[in-house]
């Protein structure tokens, strides 16, 4: 458990939560694809879901303090699938956890950034231990695929159908991956300089290495996902570039660097919302 964890139990009298809790082997239903306006708004009620998407355990003292950050632009059907389908799915795990989407205002999309931006700001709401970075167009199909950190940083969405479940390759390090915060915070966090689509997962893969950490996967039975369909993006033609010199801007361009404006912040019913100018 986390320090955090400890204290609270010692102040609550509430017990620790199992680290793992039973009955993840069932499977969620497939996610409802026709979510509306209205089905967002009573969720949030029915599964007592403070305001900003947080969420913890009533009876118990939850091991796992997850911040779930979601870049986004432009993708709210999508959204309102992730969010109707993620919630009920997190809860069954017994997490402590927020849902953030950081949206970006204008630009060239920067995914990597968003993320980076996404840290800094939960980091200011709750003392995460635990970081997802997660692509909103990921559905995890099974439970026992859990929405915490190993002690290693872990690529969570191996296996995923747009790939016939096949990792493309062994670095692949993009759509969903958990990081304790204090390994984040070691490697600077993603670089700040990748515009457009593709690399930036892989210069953070080199990041992780670089500091003397490994990856691990969940096997691909678990670590299973649908991606929601989306027109391809087109990839960015300086992402060659920017990750073969990116060993050079470790130290100096990441989280220690990062500069943005906030424009807004909302605690909708089912997540923290975050508009960012990059
Ligand atoms: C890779 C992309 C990743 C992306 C995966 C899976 C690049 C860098 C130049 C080699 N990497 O090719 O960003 O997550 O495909 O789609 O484009």
């Amino acid at each position: 458990p986390s320090p955090r964890a400890i204290a609270v139990v010692k102040e609550s009298a509430k017990p620790l939560c199992l680290l793992i809790p039973n009955g993840l082997e069932t499977s969620l239903h497939h996610p409802n694809e026709s979510v509306t306006e209205y089905d967002i708004k009573h969720l949030a009620r029915r599964l007592n879901i403070e305001e900003g998407g947080a969420w913890q355990p009533s009876e118990c003292v939850s091991q796992h303090q997850v911040a779930i950050i979601i870049p986004f632009r432009n993708r709210t059907v999508q959204l309102w699938i992730f969010l109707s389908y993620m919630h009920p799915f997190l809860q069954k795990q017994m997490l402590n956890y927020r849902i953030f989407v950081i949206e970006q205002m204008k630009g060239a999309f920067n995914r990597a950034k968003l993320f980076n931006v996404g840290y800094a700001e939960a980091l200011k709401i709750f003392p995460y231990h635990c970081f997802i970075f997660h692509d909103v167009d990921l559905i995890p199909q099974k439970l026992s695929n859990m929405y915490a950190c190993t002690r290693q940083p872990r690529h969570m969405s191996s296996s995923v159908n747009t790939f016939r479940y096949n990792l493309p390759y062994k670095e692949l390090f993009g759509g969903a991956v958990a990081i304790l915060q204090k390994q984040f915070e070691l490697v600077n966090g993603f670089s700040n300089i990748f515009y457009g689509w593709g690399g930036e997962d892989d210069d953070f893969h080199s990041r992780v290495i670089n500091r003397g950490m490994t990856l691990c996967r969940f096997p691909p039975d678990v670590a299973r996902y649908t991606m929601l369909a989306h027109s391809k993006e087109l990839p960015s033609e300086n992402r060659f570039m920017n990750l073969k010199s990116g060993r050079d801007r470790f130290a100096t361009d990441g989280v220690n660097t990062l500069q943005y404006t906030i424009m807004k912040v909302v605690y909708y019913p089912l997540y923290t919302w975050i508009l960012v100018d990059l």
